[in-house]
């Protein structure tokens, strides 16, 4: 099984965390959508990472499908409740960390534009998304440990690899600062094993 991707992309990362959580061999192949576009857009027609191959050679795109059937693999640790209302939480949750990625990665691709070319408006449309699905993280990580039930799930690791994210990109920000609760859950799991040895290099 092979996960194609780079080292600086937080949904890439989500799915290398996964893997490595749940103990599943594979290689990370490192292929950018930018520098090798051909080959991203021959692995994945949308030209984004991650990309998962499976041993038969069929693929699946876009993390979440990704990281939850990597779940379904194995029970050791279970990072999406099999059914019931807990699994449709977890899934929300995750869209929403996902979803503030998404807004953060529009913001970065127009800070990268020549500057007579941004749009201010764009900007901050898109740092609304962030900065509310970030308060709402951060309020339901007030109340507990992780953000749905007492161990780990995907929810909390796409928060992670979110925060790491925006931290690596806008360290100017005080993310730590505007969502403490957030910042204590992500901490806690940037100091595992997973986390560890998928840096943002
Ligand atoms: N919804 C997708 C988003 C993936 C995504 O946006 N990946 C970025 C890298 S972090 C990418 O490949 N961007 C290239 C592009 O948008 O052309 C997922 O969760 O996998």
């Amino acid at each position: 099984m092979q996960i194609i991707g780079t080292s600086t992309s937080p949904f890439t990362r989500k799915v290398r965390v996964v893997a490595l959580e749940k103990d599943i061999p594979h290689e990370f192949v490192t292929s950018s959508p930018m520098i090798d576009s051909a080959e991203v857009q021959a692995a994945n027609p949308l030209g984004k990472v991650p990309v998962l191959v499976r041993d038969d050679g069929s693929r699946l795109v876009d993390s979440p499908l990704i990281a939850a059937w990597l779940d379904s693999l194995n029970d050791t640790p279970r990072l999406l409740p099999r059914e019931g209302h807990a699994r449709e939480v977890v899934r929300q949750l995750e869209a929403i960390a996902d979803g503030v990625l998404d807004a953060a990665v529009l913001v970065r691709m127009e800070m990268l534009r020549p500057e007579h070319l941004r749009s201010a408006e764009w900007i901050s449309w898109q740092e609304g998304k962030v900065h509310r699905g970030l308060a709402h993280l951060d309020k339901v990580a007030r109340a507990q440990r992780f953000l749905v039930g007492e161990a780990m799930t995907l929810a909390d690791v796409a928060l992670a690899c979110g925060l790491a994210w925006l931290e690596f990109r806008f360290a100017e920000r005080d993310w730590r600062a505007h969502y403490p609760a957030a910042a204590r859950l992500a901490a806690g799991l940037l100091a595992r094993p997973s986390f560890g040895a998928t840096p943002m290099t």
